[in-house]
């Protein structure tokens, strides 16, 4: 049988090796029985709970025929797949491009490409404004301006990128300047480095005794389209990615490191108050230290601590360099939650929902990572499209967690359950199902549009249940396209303060959900928080270390986040909920 290193496939990928096999085949307008195999195939992966490790004879799959079993097969030994290989040689790439076009799925598009030889986005925009798709049986005017809307809005590049746009390019980089000769000393500034959740561009501070050396090097990372500028202290490139990302590298002699990556940390309005306080006292800011207007001497400091003190300030994290009283509270921010403080993580996903890993697998990663407790929490019945847990399936759960328990001496893993809060405002189990879980969350997923009256219903019905402990990602926004439903936040904090219910930052970078200025309000008001990945595979549950980000941001203290607690006291919190 095939064995699978944990971190080579994971069962999720062979899903989306199987779903897009099918979309190609769909796209070639395939006969019907062959392409519901494939995507046969994988809702009898997605709904089997077990992991790739656990499965060790593929036929005894209901729903994998002879086919679709040496595709996985291919799949799992050689890390490729030449089904798809063959598929995407036959089909024009420009073709697939148009699948990202908002309400054009494989079916419609295959149409396109057989009845009007549509191969790429200029060939749709013409027959769109030919009004050959409206013509077409069963597209209509209506639809065709629909589609139109979607691809002229396809990939635009908004004058902000969200955070989790441009952190695949700020790692990439990272590492080539981690492996990069003549580079002394590099940090992320600017706005990524205060967690904000758009950036216009990234910022990096790199100490070096040869910058033309660097400099040689930085025009010459992959995926650089356009040099902008290439001097001896700034380079400038744009990186091609998912957006174009504009780069900005400055370089410095070591002695200045600490002063430029602070100038360039910013926000232009702190550093403006700084500078203000610096003249105060005779002195001027640069880039490359300090001066002493009386002496005309700079001087220069090894860390930003250095130059905090020097001016009399604890040091101020970068997050909360906002000109939003920082100064006035530099005491406080040693107290604020860093990611060492983290004891468990209360929201994640497995296989039985819509996870790539088993619960043992995330057990094992979570211990890995020093964690006491986490919560097992996969969907609930009602998000059918997330393969949903029902009761039955979820007291069954409980026997496999328990099992998985006796493993794990030094982890304590909670029977959980994210519920979903359902539209008309009722909860997805009852109350005397709810009791045999160990830990609930409410979280909503359907019905968006609803009024803020009835969303804010919902919300009320999860919070006085006394077996929810926390509210999943408060406002369902996703950073950048989608605005979330209408929650009336004052009023849902003030709610969370009223029945000790707990408000997520949920930590997956697209979400960042309460954001920084809640979590402000959160801490004012005494509402305590929980930071979770929401991971749905092993490496999502690295997103703890974002989430404590953004939580620093929003100026959270140690003590407010619930997940810095040991376990007994967060028990005791709980029942609080119950008195
Ligand atoms: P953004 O717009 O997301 O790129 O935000 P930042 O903060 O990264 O802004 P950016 O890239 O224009 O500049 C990086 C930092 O450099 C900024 O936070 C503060 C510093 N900086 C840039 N221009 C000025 C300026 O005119 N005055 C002062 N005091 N600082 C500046
Ligand atoms: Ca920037
Ligand atoms: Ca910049």
């Amino acid at each position: 049988m095939v064995n699978t290193k944990d971190d080579a496939v994971n069962k999720k990928d062979i899903i989306y090796l199987l779903e897009k096999i099918a979309i190609y085949l769909e796209l070639q307008g395939e006969n019907p029985f062959k392409i519901s195999a494939y995507r046969k195939a994988a809702q009898a992966l997605e709904t089997d709970p077990r992991s790739l490790s656990e499965i060790d004879d593929w036929s005894t799959i209901k729903g994998i025929g002879k086919g679709t079993q040496s595709v996985i097969t291919d799949f799992l030994e050689s890390g490729t797949s030449e089904t798809l290989r063959q598929l995407q040689e036959e089909v024009p790439e420009g073709l697939i491009q148009l699948l990202d076009i908002q309400g054009l799925g494989g079916k419609k598009l295959a149409r396109l490409y057989q009845e009007l030889g549509i191969e790429n986005k200029a060939d749709l925009k013409l027959a769109c404004e030919n009004h050959k798709v409206a013509e077409l049986k069963g597209f209509g005017k209506k639809s065709e301006e629909k589609i139109l809307t979607g691809l002229l809005s396809l990939n635009e590049q908004p004058d902000r990128l969200p955070f989790d746009a441009v952190r695949g390019v700020r790692r990439s980089i990272e590492t080539a300047l981690a492996n990069m000769a003549f580079v002394e000393r590099f940090s992320i500034a600017g706005s990524m480095r205060r967690m904000r959740e758009t950036v216009k561009d990234l910022d990096f501070i790199i100490s070096t005794s040869a910058p033309n050396k660097v400099k040689e090097q930085l025009i010459k990372l992959d995926h650089v389209k356009d040099v902008i500028a290439s001097g001896e202290t700034k380079v400038s490139v744009v990186i091609e990615d998912q957006f174009d990302v504009s780069v900005d590298f400055r370089m410095v002699a070591d002695e200045a490191f600490a002063t430029t990556l602070h100038h360039f940390t910013g926000s232009k309005d702190h550093n403006v108050m700084l500078r203000q306080l610096a003249k105060s006292r005779g002195e001027k800011i640069s880039e490359y230290g300090v001066e002493n207007l009386a002496t005309g001497e700079t001087k220069t400091f090894k860390s930003e601590e250095d130059f905090f003190n020097h001016f009399d300030l604890y040091f101020i994290p970068p997050e909360v360099r906002e000109a939003k009283g920082e100064f006035e509270h530099s005491s406080t921010f040693n107290r604020l939650v860093t990611l060492s403080d983290i004891k468990g993580d209360l929201h994640m996903h497995t296989t039985w929902s819509d996870g790539a890993q088993s619960i043992e697998e995330m057990a094992r990663f979570a211990e890995a990572k020093g964690y006491e407790y986490i919560a097992i929490t996969d969907h609930s019945k009602f998000l059918r499209v997330a393969n949903g847990l029902n009761e039955k399936r979820l007291r069954e759960q409980r026997q496999e967690i328990e099992r998985v328990q006796n493993h794990f001496p030094n982890l304590k893993i909670l029977a959980g359950v994210e519920m979903d809060i359902l539209p008309d405002g009722s909860l997805d189990f009852d109350n005397a199902f709810l009791q045999e879980l160990d830990y609930v969350i409410g979280a909503i997923h359907s019905s968006f549009n609803q009024t803020e009256e009835e969303i804010m219903t919902r919300l009320f019905t999860a919070m006085e249940n006394p077996y929810i402990k926390h509210i999943a990602h408060p406002t369902g926004r996703i950073i950048g396209k989608r605005k979330g439903y209408h929650v009336n936040m004052e009023k849902l904090i003030k709610k969370a303060k009223e029945t000790h219910t707990i408000l997520e930052l949920n930590a997956n970078p697209k979400r960042f959900d309460l954001s920084s200025e809640w979590l402000k309000v959160c801490q004012e008001h005494g509402v305590k928080v929980t930071i979770n990945t929401d991971a749905h595979s092993k490496d999502t549950l690295d997103f703890m270390a974002e989430g404590v980000g953004v939580a620093r941001r929003g100026w959270l203290l140690k003590d407010t986040v619930v997940n810095t607690w040991p376990l007994a006291e967060l028990e005791a919190y709980w029942k609080k909920k119950q008195e």
